[in-house]
């Protein structure tokens, strides 16, 4: 069993709603009782192309399926939730990312673990920190070196 860290991103369609199915439907693959969610966040979009605000969140749980099979499991879960995405970095009703496959790297033709940006972007390291403050990453950072009060400054919580 191995723990992860997924991205939850959304801004079309009641963002929050979005996050909130998104966790419902995570849950279901997520071993019993290792689900946490962190807060809901509000975030400014990140890239040029005009769109609404994102609420962002990280989700952590253990799981036995193998990397490829747990991609194709939040696909799914993108895909049932109607995903549209007509831009890369462009509006999504739901984005689901994973960060973290225990301290694992992948680098398969469709699946980059640890995620390419996710020690750049504020709305996945707060809320990662909110989850697991200790946590070490795979290239042996810790986690808290990367948070600063400029970084947390971007972010509002949702709600
Ligand atoms: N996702 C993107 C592009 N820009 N900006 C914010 N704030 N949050 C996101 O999740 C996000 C973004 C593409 O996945
Ligand atoms: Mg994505
Ligand atoms: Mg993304």
């Amino acid at each position: 069993m191995i723990q992860v860290y997924v991205a939850l991103g959304a801004n079309l369609s009641q963002p929050i709603e979005q996050l909130n199915n998104a966790c419902q439907a995570l849950l279901s693959i997520a071993e019993d009782n290792s689900f946490s969610i962190s807060p809901y966040y509000r975030s400014v979009p990140m890239g040029d192309v005009q769109q609404p605000d994102y609420v962002n969140a990280v989700a952590g749980f253990k799981t036995d399926l193998a990397p490829i099979h747990l991609l194709d499991a939040l696909q799914k879960i993108e895909n049932e939730q109607g995903r549209l995405r007509t831009l890369r970095w462009g509006p999504r009703t739901l984005d689901l990312d994973l960060l973290l496959y225990g301290n694992e790297h992948i680098n398969l033709p469709r699946l980059t673990v640890p995620h390419y940006g996710m020690k750049q972007r504020s709305f996945v390291l707060v809320p990662l920190f909110d989850l697991t403050p200790t946590l070490i990453l795979p290239d042996k950072t810790p986690l808290a070196s990367l948070i600063t009060d400029c970084l947390t400054a971007e972010l509002q919580q949702a709600q």
